[in-house]
Formats: structure tokens, sequence, C-alpha cells
């Protein structure tokens, strides 16, 4: 690219998802022209896909909001700034007065900076004098979490991408790098390259399986038996590191009694993988010098998917893998900012770095700062906002940056929850599923029209710097949430978002040295200490937890929520594809819609044979709790049994099919396993009566 050809260049941090690519944009009369990577980028190191690089015309989509729309009868209409803040300030005083402030929810964007979350989550407790403040974390990795804070002390991966390059065996469990973070997906192929042996986990052969040493792939919602199977072998052989085991953890002993039952002919009944596979991927990882685990949404998005995590947990204890050089524990988190917007205490039960809000010292540190007394009792959750609407208790929703009736789970639940509420605010940067059913709706800006923070899979706070203006009247989110929050009597006192990173710091001991000057091109990993040093590598020595030492969990293997029977015989997993992000709303204005157009139902050759579907045909896909149609990609790389789609299009309304069923700890929705039935919905007869064979 010539100079000539942009008057503006930015290296920023990518707003997709959570590897964190710095990227280099370049602008020219208001527009992107050019996207490239940063060569010093720390998680991406000169590289970028397709999202990260192309995927930036959405900016300018003639569809983006530029001004506030307020309703008027079954439509909206343009407002004035003034007339849109005026209305919501007064709405919301009112519900709160006639209802108490519990009546009001809000949802902070793991889309949107740092900065905008921490802003959203103190308007909720302080302003408003509610807990009731969630973010998609919910419905994604909230079993992570949960369960890392339990089996180590902190919510976050305990290592760095470098990890890649320094182990000798990467186990990946319900995770598909390829797609949903393809610069990992990348270094996860050089590192199969230079030698490191990977096992994949998952009902489906996904692209990473081809560099794989292994491939074991378990029946949707068996991944607890499977893991259990991997420590039984290893316990049995030998392979366990006694010294770790015995100077850094408790309750192993609970575990390897718990172990017996989970031989690999048990766990082949259960999970359908051969034994020998067990046997070979435990010796394959128990033998590493160094391990590393990855997991994604295979693992957390079902009815016990935080146990599960405890469960890895418990295999990367034995075996000495954590805390070192090559052998982390790495969750693949998926938006770009769901590590932070959770960092940050948007959070129904916590403040910024997980500390409770019933916990007096930490509730008082934010009332001094903050000057306003503040609630003790733990908030809603997404689908407990969603349950509470219905009932008539929840009156209004202030949602920004989340499609949440397009994504979450069981759509005519949500459809009935947004209908129940007395008022609704949107926040977005195009009008969506959800923007139907909105009172008001306010123009925000994208990460690229911003400035703040996010924080990566690894922990890494990375600064975000605007390469363009918003469009039209649209405003930051930053700008939008003070302001609203200053027109309800609380007024926070920042100019710019880097006031409110400052405050972060000020309020939370493990962000205490993180400041936009620190940050520079590289960013920091928390812990960061006062004078700057940061935390590549978590658990050296010691762990986090109360008393200084890693927590094995002795948790069996329980059946999944949802089962196959006679009425809906095929399992529903569903998921994410390359070209496109989650609501698609952005990615659905770029290039992207070119190489992939519709959501599609792969399918086996032996049950697409057997229900007589062909390649491309549209097939009609119905669960105990919806019905959808959509067409069909006959393709090997799903077993026999199973069905797969996605979630991008609006059209498919794939959660329409998903039921309630979530993990029992997090609420996190079981959107992997669903049975349904798929039958053919085309023109063509169901059968042909010179192929009917008796
Ligand atoms: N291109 C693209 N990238 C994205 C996103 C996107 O929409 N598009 N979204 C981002 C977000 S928000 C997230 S959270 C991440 C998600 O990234 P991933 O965690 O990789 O998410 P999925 O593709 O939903 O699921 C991963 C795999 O789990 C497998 N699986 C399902 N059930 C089971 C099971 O019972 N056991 C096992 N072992 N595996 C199972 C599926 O077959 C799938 O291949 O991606 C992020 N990146
Ligand atoms: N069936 C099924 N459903 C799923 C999943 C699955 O695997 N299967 N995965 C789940 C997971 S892991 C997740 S994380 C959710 C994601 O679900 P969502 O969070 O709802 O999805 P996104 O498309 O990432 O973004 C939400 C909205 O934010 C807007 N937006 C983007 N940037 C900004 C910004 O800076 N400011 C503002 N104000 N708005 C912005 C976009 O236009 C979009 O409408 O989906 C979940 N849904
Ligand atoms: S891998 Fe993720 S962070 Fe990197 S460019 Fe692609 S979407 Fe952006
Ligand atoms: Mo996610």
């Amino acid at each position: 690219m010539s100079a000539e050809r942009f008057d503006h260049e930015v290296t920023t941090t990518c707003g997709y998802c959570g590897v964190g690519c710095r990227l280099e944009a370049h602008a020219a009369g208001g527009r992107i022209v050019s996207i490239s990577p940063a060569l010093d980028g720390p998680a991406n190191e000169g590289h970028t896909c397709l999202k990260g690089r192309f995927a930036h015309q959405f900016t300018r989509s003639r569809d983006r909001l530029t001004s506030p729309l307020i309703r008027e009868g079954d439509g909206f209409r343009v407002a004035s700034w003034a007339e849109a803040y005026a209305r919501i300030a007064s709405e919301l005083t009112r519900i709160k007065q006639r209802y108490g402030p519990d009546a009001i929810a809000g949802l902070a964007s793991s889309r949107a900076t740092n900065e905008d979350c921490y802003a959203m989550a103190r308007l909720m407790r302080a302003a408003i004098g509610t807990n009731n403040i969630d973010n998609c974390s919910r419905v994604c990795h909230s079993p992570t979490s949960y369960a890392m804070r339990r089996s180590f002390g902190l919510s976050g991966a305990t290592g760095s991408f470098t990890d890649i390059d320094h182990c000798d065996v990467a186990l990946l469990i319900g995770v598909n790098p390829t797609q949903g973070h393809p610069v990992v997906g990348a270094r996860l192929k050089q590192a199969a390259l230079r030698g490191c042996r990977l096992i994949t986990i998952d009902p489906r052969r996904i692209e990473l399986s081809d560099y794989a040493a292994l491939h074991l792939a378990p029946r949707p919602g068996t991944n607890a038996a499977v893991v259990l199977g991997l420590c039984h072998v290893v316990a049995r052989d030998g392979l366990i590191d006694s010294g770790f085991i015995a100077e850094r953890t408790s309750g192993y002993a609970e575990l390897e009694t718990l172990l017996d039952a989970y031989s690999p002919a048990a766990v082949e009944e259960i999970t359908g993988i051969p034994a020998a596979d067990i046997e070979r991927a435990a010796h394959l990882y128990g033998e590493a010098d160094a391990a590393s685990l990855l997991w994604g949404l295979g693992v957390t998005e079902h009815r016990y998917g935080s146990e599960v995590v405890q469960l890895l947990g418990n295999l990367a204890l034995m075996t000495g893998n954590v805390g070192r050089d090559g052998a982390a524990l790495l969750p693949l988190r998926g938006q770009n900012n769901v590590q932070g917007s959770s960092d940050m205490g948007a959070l129904p039960d916590t403040y910024t770095a997980y500390r409770s809000v019933a916990d007096e010292s930490t509730a008082q540190r934010f009332e001094e700062a903050w000057g306003v007394p503040l609630s003790r009792r733990p908030g809603l959750r997404i689908p407990e906002m969603f349950d509470a609407a219905i009932a008539g208790e929840l009156k209004a929703m202030y949602v920004f940056g989340e499609d949440i009736a397009q994504t979450d789970p069981d759509t005519a639940h949500v459809q009935a929850a947004l209908e129940n509420l007395e008022f609704f605010v949107c926040q977005e940067i195009f009008e969506n599923e959800t923007t139907r059913y909105a009172d008001v709706i306010l123009p925000a800006s994208s990460f690229l029209e911003k400035t703040g923070t996010f924080i990566n899979a690894e922990r890494r706070f990375q600064v975000v710097e605007p390469a363009i203006d918003p469009p039209g009247g649209a405003k930051t989110d930053f700008e939008i949430i003070t302001t609203i929050s200053r027109m309800l009597g609380h007024d926070m006192g920042w100019a710019t978002p880097w006031d409110a990173l400052d405050e972060v710091a000020r309020l939370t001991p493990h962000y205490a040295g993180v400041s936009r000057e620190r940050l520079g091109r590289r960013g920091l990993q928390w812990p960061v200490s006062p004078d700057g040093v940061d935390s590549p590598t978590l658990y050296r020595t010691p762990f986090e937890t109360a008393d200084g030492l890693g927590h094995f969990a002795a948790l069996p293997y329980k059946a999944p929520g949802d089962a196959p029977d006679d009425e809906f015989p095929l399992v529903l997993v569903t998921g994410r594809v390359l070209q496109h992000y989650n609501a698609g709303t952005m990615t659905r204005r770029t290039g992207n819609i070119e190489l992939v157009d519709q959501d599609r139902l792969e399918i086996h050759p032996d049950d697409a044979a057997r229900l007589w579907i062909g390649d491309g045909d549209t097939v009609s896909v119905r669960s105990r709790v919806g019905r959808t149609e959509l067409r069909a990609t006959v393709t090997d790389r799903i077993e026999p049994g199973h069905v797969f789609t996605s979630f991008h299009f609006p059209q498919t309304r794939t959660n329409l099919l998903i039921g309630q069923s979530s993990d029992i700890n997090t609420a996190c929705p079981e959107y992997k396993v669903v049975a349904v039935d798929v039958r053919p919905v085309s023109e063509r007869p169901a059968f042909t009566p010179e192929l009917v064979v008796a």
C-alpha cells in the first residue's frame, strides 16, 4: 500500500475473536482502505485471518445505524439524541421508583471495550442500584471461569499462545481453532509440522484432525467419561507426577478411587471411542515432557460443562502439566473481549477481577469510590432475566451489543420475555433480531471507531485506537453510557476511556499496574503488579486458591440433558464456520457473504441416504421445542447419528431448536446436544419405486 493512498493509520486490536490480533488499519477520507497484520502483535506475530484483515466493509454499510430511533406504532421514527436520552432517563427513573431497581437489568457487550463494559456495570450498580448485569460469557465460557477458579484460583488461561510453540503434545477437546480462532489454528498446524503431536477430541473430524496423531470422536455430551478414561490410564500406568501431586495439590485420593470405574472398556461403552484409542491418547499426553490442553464450547456448552473443565484440570494436575513453559491450559475464549467484559465485573455476582458483590470489604471500596450505597445481593443471570421478564418481575432492559433474540437459546422464550418488558433499550451498530423489540435504539460505534482496551484469551490487555469516526450521528458506547448515567444523577467523572481504565487499575489489585502508557504496542497479561510486571505464565508456584494448592475434583460422568429417542433420533450439534461471526450482523455485510451465504445442515452420507436427503436439499429439522428449515450438506466429517449447523443467519433461526437445559453451575446453555428429527422437504418424492428394496 503506497503512502498516498491513505491519510490516517493506527495500530489497533481486532474486534472479532479472542485471539486478539494486532492490526494496522489504514483509512482515507473516513473509510478503511486496508488492514494488515502488525508484525509485532504478540498473539498474531504478523498473521491474521480473513475476518481481521478483510471483514471491515460493514463499517460503511448503508445499514449502519446513524441516528437514534424511537418506537412509533409497529415501526420506528428518527429522533434526536436529546429526545432519546430524555426518554431513557425518564422511563428508567419511573420504573425504578415504581418497582425498585431490581426491576431493571443490563447486558454488556463482549464485542466492546473494557471501559465500555466497566461503565455499563457501574451504570447498573451505581446509577440504577442493581446487580442485574451480565454478558455473553454466560452462554459461552462461564463454565470455564467457574471451574478454573475452583481448580487453580484465577479465571483465565494458565499460560500464553507461545506455549503452543513449546509443547510436545497438544490435546484439543471440543474446540475447532481453524474456524473459530484461525491464527491459533495456524499456530497449531505449525506445531504439528515441527513434530508436536496433536490429539483432537470432537464428534466431527475437524480440520486439525488431519494434522493430528490421533482423533477421537465421542458421542456428544460424553466428554466427562473421555477425560475420566484418560485419567484412569494415566494413573493405572504410572504416568502421574507424584512429587507435584504431593507438594502442590489436594484431593487426589478421592479422585483415584473414582477413576476405578472408568476403564477404557467402560469408557468405550459410554463414548463410542475405541478403548485402544483412549489408551493411546492417555499415553501420548501422560508421557509428554510438556503437554498443553485447549478447549472450547464443545466442552462448556453442555449440562455438565463446568464439571468437565474441572476434570481437565485433574488431568493437568496429576501429570504436573501446569505452570511451566509448554504446559498450559488454554481455554480459547470466544469474543474479542469476553475475557475483559467478565474481568471488568459485567457479571451479576462479581466486581472487577471476580470479587464477590457480597464481600463486605470489596463492596465498601466501590461505595467509597462511587459515592453511593451498593447492593450486596447477586443479580440475575441472562436466562433468569428472561424468566423474570415473563413472570412480570423484570420491567426494563438495556442491552448493548448482544443479539439475544438470535443467539440465546429457545428463541420463542426470549421473544416472549422481550415482548413482556415495559421498556427496552438497544444500543447497536445495526438493526438486528433484538432491536425489533426495542422502544429506543441508540446508534453506537464498532471497534474501528473507538478508544479503549480489550483483553484476549491469554489475559492480555491490548489497546484499541479509532481508525475512523463513527458514521453519521452515531456515538461511542462509552459516551452514550456515561451520558445516560449522568442523566440518571450519577456522574462517573471520566473525560475519556483512559480515566475509566485508571479507575479500574486503582480499584483492582490484579490490574494495578495497567495504564495506557505501559500497555504500549504489546499489551500486558494480568495480573500486572503496581510496577508494571505482567504474568505470561500463572502458577509457576503456588496456585491462587485460598490454600495455595491445585484442587482435584472427583466428579463422575452424568448423561447429557437431552438424548435421542424414536421420535428425535439424531443429535444436533451447533457451532460456527470460519467466514461468519456469531449473529453475523457484521460478516454478512462483507465479501464473506459471497463465500458462505447460508447456514447448512451437515449430515453423514449414511444418514442422508437413509433419510433420502441429497446434498443441497432443503430439510426440516424439528426438536422438542421448535422447528426450522435449511439446506443439507452431505459430508463424512460428521459421524453417523449426528448433524451439525451454525447460527449465523437470522432466517435459519437455529436457536428455535435449542431448549432450556443448561450447565448445572453456571446456566450456560446446552447448545451442543439437541435431539432432532430431520427429514427432506424438497419436491422430490420420498422414494422412487425402482430404488425400493425389500
Ligand atoms: N469464524 C468464527 N470465529 C469465531 C466465532 C464465530 O462465530 N465465527 N465465534 C467466537 C466465539 S463467541 C466463540 S465462543 C468461539 C468458539 O470456538 P469453539 O469453541 O471452537 O466453538 P464451536 O465451533 O462452537 O465448537 C467447537 C467444537 O466442539 C465440538 N463439540 C460439540 N459437542 C461436543 C462434545 O460433546 N464433545 C466434544 N469433545 N466436542 C464437541 C463441535 O463439533 C465443534 O467442532 O469462536 C469465536 N470465533
Ligand atoms: N446455537 C448456538 N447458539 C449460540 C452459540 C452456539 O454455539 N450455538 N454460541 C453462543 C456464544 S459462544 C456466544 S458468545 C453468543 C454470541 O452472541 P452475540 O453476542 O449476540 O453475537 P455477536 O454477533 O458477537 O454480537 C452481538 C451484537 O453486537 C453488535 N456489535 C458489535 N460490535 C459492537 C460495538 O462495539 N458496540 C455495540 N453497541 N454493538 C456492537 C453486533 O452488531 C451484534 O448485533 O452466541 C451464542 N449462541
Ligand atoms: S484470528 Fe481472531 S483476532 Fe485474529 S484476525 Fe482473525 S478474527 Fe481477528
Ligand atoms: Mo462465545
